[in-house]
């Protein structure tokens, strides 16, 4: 088997970072510096013509969308591992928290990361617009979040995790939560979502996600 996985530091790939040691896979690392434009060569472009990290290599086949491949090596390696459902009503309840975070929370969670000030912790790294950084744009990124918190908050109620048991959909929402975090989104407000968290930090894959 063969995996190469194509990372930066304090981006998206994190997640995926934490799937594949939750996993327990072997892989090569190959590290790209955002700040230097590093997914954009032609040479990362045919692996992700999107130039964006995370994306893995497995076989020979390039895999992109960190929740295409949280859910992929899921099903690969996850079920004999505990850490996926097997095909039935809890692989469609994985497959949905999964997509959910990397489309409605990722999509206010950008919004939040670019409308706030330039240097601030957890803020994007790319070229943000001046539309995309008004107070408007940050109330609004904020407003979408709440909802998204109350939504994940209130599927957590009574639960250590999202399916009963720890899965990959916990490592995967874990990491747009934490972001959040990062950011300063006041989360101590959401009990379930802050007791889910501390239970998620003490999986070891999670805890070394800000490592190098
Ligand atoms: N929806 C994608 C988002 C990937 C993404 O936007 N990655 C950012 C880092 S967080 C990136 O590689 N940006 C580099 C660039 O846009 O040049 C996923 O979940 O994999």
């Amino acid at each position: 088997m063969s995996l190469i996985f194509y990372y930066a530091p304090m981006s998206t790939a994190i997640i995926t970072r934490a799937v594949i040691d939750e996993l327990g896979l072997d892989c090569e690392r190959v590290k790209h510096d955002l700040s230097k434009g590093e997914t954009r060569t032609p040479a990362f472009l045919k692996i992700n013509p999107n130039g964006t990290v995370p994306a893995i290599v497995h076989d020979g086949t390039a895999i992109w969308e960190s929740a295409a491949i949280a859910m992929y090596l899921g099903d690969l390696f996850g079920v004999q591992a505990n850490l996926y459902p097997a095909p039935g009503p809890k692989r469609g309840e994985a497959m949905k928290w999964i997509t959910w975070s990397n489309v409605r929370l990722a999509d206010a969670a950008g919004r939040l990361s670019a409308a706030l000030p330039a240097g601030s912790e957890g803020g994007v790294e790319v070229a943000v617009s001046a539309e995309q950084r008004t107070a408007e744009a940050l109330a609004t990124a904020q407003k979408d979040i709440a909802e998204c918190l109350r939504i994940l908050n209130d599927a957590l109620s009574g639960k250590q995790f999202l399916l009963g048991a720890y899965t990959l959909a916990d490592t995967h929402v874990q990491g747009f939560v934490a972001w959040l975090g990062m950011m300063g989104t006041e989360l101590g407000s959401y009990a379930n979502i802050s007791g889910w968290l501390a239970r998620c930090a003490e999986r070891p894959a999670v805890a070394k996600t800000m490592d190098e």
